[in-house]
This record gives structure tokens, C-alpha cells and sequence, in this order.
């Protein structure tokens, strides 16, 4: 045990810690849920101009993305809560780590502060829903899914601050053959159809753990909003939301693979889902009505959980014929780590009056391109397909 950022000052069982995993213990005393008061789900406004509004989700309306813009504010970025945003007092805020694949398996458990004095980082991700693009299987391939009905606004881009979880695990002691690790929030039990599942949480193996994975404190240059993950939030980039559990209150790291409602009965097609798809979005209003002009000017943004956005291509003509749009923002955001969007324009010219469906289709460095067609799934995951996006040239 020698390392500059870890104090360890509590030690718990693993009996304790398991039980709080699975939800089993009453939430601490810092956590409060305002579910429970019946104040809303969501704490942060969420005016109706820059969301649809769900309930305990909120997507970003694609017409309100400012186009000088490459990161999502956190103010403007969607949120999907299973159960209500918690309000964590940092002060009393801990991160237990635990499990048979610790060098010594009572743990440790860990302060902000203790997490703080490893060494910082940041990177900057697309931040989305497994089922971004959901209502598209119903309303493009006339499919029946389940879940709520995002158009393409699940989606963000964000520079995130935090801190390797590697660092974290060197220096509590990870075991050799520890081979998984099970993420759990600081939120209420998700209670589905009279069913308590217990807290929120999904595994992942070590690999991710030492590729990439981060413990983040920070979005955009501030502190996380409450709904965001305060105080800290696991962040696994590229891969799907869920993987990124929010109000991170327990790792557990095991010699054995480690499962979850999550990644067994939701977010699984033929196995865990993992690696984000591609998509695109225009920033326009669905049905938009624009002014005819000899120009007119169709701007967006494409991403790929997995690598670069190398091309992207626009149809006005319903897919007839393609165009290559201008990308002028990298795939890959200054500093050279991380895995943003890419931002792009096509010019369209002289389009008479009328009703057009718009088509973008992008494809990453992986070879990987947007199809006609996604493959349907009863959960309406990874939504992957062309979007035909209608406007009226008025
Ligand atoms: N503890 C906790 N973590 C969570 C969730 C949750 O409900 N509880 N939702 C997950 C899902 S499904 C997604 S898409 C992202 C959403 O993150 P955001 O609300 O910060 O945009 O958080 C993930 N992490
Ligand atoms: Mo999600």
C-alpha cells in the first residue's frame, strides 16, 4: 500500500459493502432522494426551447445545439435518471472499493479528497444513451420497442476531469486474476414493476479498467451538476451511458465475472452491450421550415464510440444521390486523447420549394457506416441507422 493519493482511513468488510451494493442497506446518511419528497427527478431546469422533457429523462433538442460550439454545457446536456437525482454531501462522500480480487479483500474506502490527489486528467467524450434514436424503430422502421422514445438528443460531447481508475486500483492492490469490476450508484433502488433490482449498477472487465476508465469530478471546466454524478461519476468513454454509473458509491473487483440486471436483463442484445455505434444528427428542428435561398447552409455532427468519424455524407434527394459534407472539427479533440464528434456543413443549393427528407450517413475509422436499416431489438438499442430527417423549403 503505497500510494501518494490513498488514505486508508475506513476499512470495511465485505459482507457490509456487498449488502450496500446490492441496495440492501438503507442509503447513507448523506443521501438524500428528492424522489422520495416528491420533488422532481431531475434537479436542474430544463426549459422546454433545449429539452424534451420525459419525466425522469430529459433529452437536448438538436434545433437548440449552437453550432461554434463542440462541447455540451452541462447545462444543455440529457439526462437519464432510473430512479431521481440524489443530493450527496461531499464532505461525507465515499467511494468504497472492495472484493476477492483485492490484495486484501476488505477494501478501502476512499474521500474526495483522497481520490483528488492522484493524478489528474482529462479527455473528452461523446456522452449517450444505449437508446439514443429509439422512436426511430417505430417511426422509420414501423418496429415495437421498449423504453423511452429519444429522437437523437440522448448525446453529448464533454470534456471530462478526473483521475485513472488503474492509478486507483494500483493503489488499493488489484490482484493479478481480478478480472471484473461491478460499478454501483449512490441512488435509490430501481424499483421496475413492482420488482426491486436494488442500487443501479453495471460490471465491466479490468481491461476497460486499464485502458481508459476514469473517476471524474469535473465537466467542462466545473464541478458535475447533481444530476450529472455529484460529486463523481465513473466515466468509461466510448462506451454506452450506462456503463458511466453516476454518484459512484462502491467498485467492487472480483476474480470471478461479476453480473447485474444491466448487462444481463437490460443493455444486452446477444451479450452486454458495450461500444457505442455511429450516428449523426442535423441541428435542425424535426419538420423544419426553411426559407428558400440559393444556399442553404445543413450543419451537424457525427460520432463513433469506437474511433474517429473519417466521412461523412449528406443526401437532400432522399438517399437518390450523396454528397460529401465539410467536417471542420476533428474527430479527435486537441491534446490528442479522448474521442469526440465530429462537426460538419453541407451546402445545399437552389432547392426549389417543397418537401425533402434530409439523409446524413457517417462512417469512422473502424470502417463502420451508418445503415439503412438497424438491427431491431425488444430494448431499441444502438439506433444506427440513416435518419430521414424531413423539412419543408418554404
Ligand atoms: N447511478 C446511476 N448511474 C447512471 C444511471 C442511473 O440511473 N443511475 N443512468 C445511466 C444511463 S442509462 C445513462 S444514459 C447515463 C446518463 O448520464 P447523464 O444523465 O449524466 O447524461 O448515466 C448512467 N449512469
Ligand atoms: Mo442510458
Amino acid at each position: 500500500m503505497t500510494s501518494p493519493g490513498l488514505n486508508r482511513r475506513t476499512f470495511l468488510t465485505t459482507a457490509a459493502l456487498g449488502a450496500a451494493a446490492v441496495g440492501t442497506t438503507q442509503a447513507g446518511a448523506s443521501v438524500t432522494s428528492r424522489a422520495a419528497a416528491g420533488a422532481p427527478a431531475i434537479l436542474k431546469p430544463l426549459p422546454a426551447e433545449r429539452f424534451i422533457d420525459y419525466g425522469t429523462n430529459a433529452e437536448t433538442r438538436w434545433d437548440s445545439v449552437d453550432p461554434r460550439r463542440y462541447l455540451t454545457p452541462q447545462a444543455d446536456l440529457f439526462v437519464r435518471n432510473h430512479t431521481a437525482t440524489p443530493q450527496i454531501d461531499p464532505a461525507a462522500y465515499e467511494l468504497k472499493i472492495f472484493g476477492d480480487g483485492l490484495r486484501d479483500p476488505a477494501g478501502a474506502s476512499l474521500s474526495l479528497d483522497d481520490i483528488k490527489a492522484f493524478r489528474h486528467v482529462e479527455t473528452t467524450s461523446v456522452h449517450e444513451c444505449t437508446g439514443n434514436g429509439r422512436s426511430f424503430f417505430t417511426t422509420q422502421q414501423g418496429q415495437e420497442v421498449s423504453g423511452t422514445a429519444w429522437t437523437l438528443g440522448a448525446v453529448g460531447a464533454v470534456r471530462w476531469k478526473g483521475v485513472r481508475l488503474e492509478d486507483v486500483l494500483t493503489a488499493v492492490g488489484i490482484r493479478q486474476d481480478a478480472v471484473s469490476v461491478q460499478a454501483a450508484g449512490l441512488d435509490a433502488s430501481y424499483v421496475d414493476k413492482g420488482v426491486d433490482h436494488g442500487r443501479v449498477r453495471r460490471p465491466f472487465p479490468v481491461e476497460k479498467a486499464y485502458d481508459d476508465a476514469l473517476l471524474v469530478w469535473g465537466a467542462n471546466g466545473e464541478d458535475l451538476l447533481p444530476d450529472h454524478g455529484y460529486p463523481l461519476r465513473l466515466l468509461l468513454p466510448g462506451w454506452i451511458g450506462i456503463a458511466s454509473i453516476k454518484w459512484l458509491g462502491s467498485l467492487e473487483v472480483s476474480t470471478s465475472v461479476l453480473t447485474s440486471p444491466w448487462d444481463t436483463k437490460w443493455y444486452n442484445v446477444d451479450g452486454p452491450l458495450t461500444v457505442n455505434p455511429v450516428r449523426s444528427a442535423l441541428e435542425l428542428e424535426w419538420g423544419a421550415e426553411i426559407p428558400a435561398r440559393d444556399r442553404i447552409v445543413l450543419t451537424g455532427r457525427s460520432w463513433s464510440g469506437k474511433a474517429p468519424i473519417t466521412r461523412v455524407e449528406v443526401s437532400t434527394d432522399g438517399g437518390a444521390t450523396w454528397k460529401a459534407a465539410i467536417q471542420h472539427a476533428p474527430g479527435r479533440p486537441t491534446g490528442g486523447h479522448g474521442l469526440g464528434w465530429a462537426q460538419w456543413a453541407h451546402t445545399w443549393r437552389d432547392p426549389e420549394p417543397g418537401a425533402y427528407e434530409i439523409l446524413v450517413r457517417a462512417t469512422d475509422r473502424a470502417g463502420r457506416t451508418q445503415p439503412d436499416v438497424a438491427a431491431h431489438n425488444p430494448g431499441g438499442y444502438f439506433f444506427d441507422a440513416v435518419v430521414r430527417h424531413p423539412v419543408t423549403v418554404v
